[in-house]
């Protein structure tokens, strides 16, 4: 009889943790160019290998390499650069807000840029995003988004359009196809495949977009949206933005150890793309291909983008508590702006010189927005909107027991 061993757990660790540095070699990349770009009528059980490599268009000289690299127009790519040096510029300045107490609390993107941004620019007008609270660029890369509108939205006063009752960076834009952020994580994606199925139902041609992130997959509704998204091939595209961290919680402990997030979506039927998330030029590449996939009535794709998130989880995180302090600095995929930059210098399209001046016309941008939406009320100057509207837009008519905890409340 074989000796019977005792039986034990095995518990994921990162390798790096504060003082020790990460062995990022668990990443498993390829090469810039390498990954092939199949047709978008691809079969999902096809789709295999590219869930397990990394479809990466730039190089680290900047150059735009391999089946992925799209002839992009150069206004385009300069667009995008613009707009991910926006996002950054404008959670730099809120999370001072933040500090300055002006803000009750703020979530950047920092080093995520690339993956909302370029996704905003590949999908048509109509098209529903279904974000969490890092997906900011999809707001930030549109004209039509008033940075006003969304500081008021922060700072939660007078022309708070959400009227205090989401927490700040919670946003809600139906015009801009941006669905009411959910704090509750991964609810995103069945509602993402719903929205898709309901278009499908109504004959519409307008598809969802659904986020989360590498730590929410491990949330029920991952799964369930998968195999709604797979049976009914909803129109729909799923991203797992796998920026490494669940707060302090290492991605490995969702499931990504010897696996990908994008596996997942073969597993269950779906054709799944695993991405360099701060490649802008792949970014835009693989989502262009989901979106014409989805319009087509071909199903659902599912998107692993890999990237690092290179700031706090949120205001109320310290990173330093769990993970080594330059670990974005090693981590081998880079910074995306400073990865598009480099692109466009080489191509002659942008300069240092051009860089510095729309980076001070930026942040002037962003500055004068802060200024006027201040005007209407921070946390700090207590100019806050009457509490007499939290009993408003829920019912018609108010019912007896409100207009008693109303009157109770004295407003
Ligand atoms: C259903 C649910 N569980 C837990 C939380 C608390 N929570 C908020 S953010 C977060 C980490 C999410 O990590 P990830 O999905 O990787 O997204 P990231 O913050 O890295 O973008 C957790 C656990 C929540 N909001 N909702
Ligand atoms: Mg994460």
């Amino acid at each position: 009889m074989t000796e019977r061993v005792p039986l034990r757990l095995h518990v994921p660790e990162p390798t790096g943790r504060p003082g020790r540095h990460t062995d990022f070699s668990y990443l498993h990349l390829s090469p810039a160019g390498d990954v092939r770009r199949p047709p978008v009528d691809t079969e999902p059980a096809d789709t295999r290998d590219l869930a397990y490599g990394l479809v990466r268009v730039l190089d680290d000289d900047g150059r735009a390499l391999g089946p992925w690299a799209l002839p992009i127009d150069v206004q385009l790519l300069r667009r995008g650069l613009r707009a991910m040096m926006k996002t950054r510029i404008f959670d730099a300045r809120m999370l001072i807000a933040q500090r300055q107490k002006k803000i009750s609390f703020y979530m950047q993107c920092l080093g995520e840029e690339a993956i909302a941004v370029a996704h905003a620019l590949a999908l048509a007008p109509g098209d529903m995003c279904f974000p969490t609270y890092r997906q900011q660029g999809l707001l930030l890369a549109r004209d039509d988004i008033d940075m006003v509108e969304m500081i008021c939205q922060l700072l939660s006063n007078e022309r708070d359009p959400m009227k205090g009752r989401q927490l700040p960076v919670l946003y809600s834009y139906k015009r801009a196809g941006f669905f009411s952020i959910s704090g509750n994580l991964a609810t995103q994606f069945i509602q993402a495949v719903g929205w898709g199925m309901a278009a499908a139902i109504k004959g519409d041609s307008r598809i969802a977009s659904g986020w989360i992130g590498d730590g929410a997959t491990a949330e029920a509704d991952f799964h369930t949206a998968l195999t709604f998204a797979h049976v009914y091939r909803a129109p729909v595209i799923l991203n797992v933005v796998n920026n490494q961290w669940a707060i302090s919680t290492f991605q490995a402990l969702a499931g990504g150890e010897g696996t990908t997030f994008a596996a997942r979506g073969v597993g269950c039927g779906i054709a799944s793309l695993r991405v360099d998330g701060n490649d802008f030029l792949a970014v835009y590449a693989a989502s262009r291909w989901a979106a014409e996939r989805a319009r087509s009535n071909l199903g659902p794709a599912l998107i692993e983008w890999v990237t690092y998130r290179a700031g706090p989880h949120s205001t109320s995180d310290d990173p330093s508590k769990y993970r080594p302090a330059d670990d974005w600095a090693q981590f081998p995929l880079g910074d995306p702006i400073a990865r598009l930059k480099a692109h466009l210098i080489a191509i002659g399209a942008w300069s240092e010189q051009e860089h510095e001046n729309a980076k001070r016309e930026l942040d002037a941008q962003v500055a004068a927005a802060q200024t006027e939406a201040e005007r209407y009320g921070t946390l700090a100057d207590g100019h806050m909107r009457s509490a007499a509207e939290m009993f408003e837009d829920v019912y018609q008519d108010m019912p007896e027991h409100l207009r008693r905890q109303r009157q109770q409340l004295g407003v």
